[in-house]
C-alpha cells in the first residue's frame, strides 16, 4: 500500500511537470522582485509600488489592492507600465501598521496570476 502510493505520487509529479512546462514556455506572470519587498518596513505616508514580472503583463487588466491595518481594501486604481513586464502605482495616505499588497496580473499568455506582499509602515 505504501509502495503503491509512492509510485502514484511519482507519476503525479511527472504529470505536473509535463503540464507545467508548456505553461512556463507561454510566460505565465511570476513576480520576480518588488518594491516594497515582502516583509519590508517602510516609512512615510506615500509609497511607490513597483512590481517586476518574468513576462509581459497587461496593466489595463491587472489590479493592485491594498489591505490596510484596519482590514479595509483599497483599489489603487490605474496601474502604469514603464516597461511591459512592470506594474507601477502609488499608495498614499498611509498610516503606521501592517499592510498587504494584493496583486492580480494578466500575462501575455492569457493566464491570471495573483499574490500578496506583506509590509509594514512604521
Ligand atoms: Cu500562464
Amino acid at each position: 500500500m505504501h509502495l503503491r502510493s509512492v509510485r502514484l505520487s511519482g507519476v503525479a509529479i511527472l504529470a505536473v511537470l509535463f503540464l507545467a512546462l508548456p505553461q512556463a514556455a507561454l510566460a505565465h506572470a511570476i513576480l520576480m522582485r518588488s518594491n516594497p519587498a515582502p516583509h519590508a518596513v517602510v516609512s512615510g505616508d506615500v509609497l511607490s509600488i513597483e512590481l517586476h514580472y518574468n513576462s509581459r503583463v497587461d496593466g489595463a487588466r491587472s489590479k493592485l489592492i491594498l489591505t490596510g491595518p484596519d482590514g479595509k481594501d483599497a483599489d489603487l486604481g490605474k496601474v502604469s507600465q514603464p516597461a511591459a513586464d512592470t506594474l507601477v502605482s502609488t499608495a498614499t495616505h498611509l498610516t503606521p501598521g501592517e499592510y498587504q499588497l494584493h496583486w492580480i496580473a494578466l500575462a501575455a499568455d492569457g493566464h491570471i496570476s495573483r499574490g500578496a506582499i506583506p509590509f509594514t509602515v512604521k
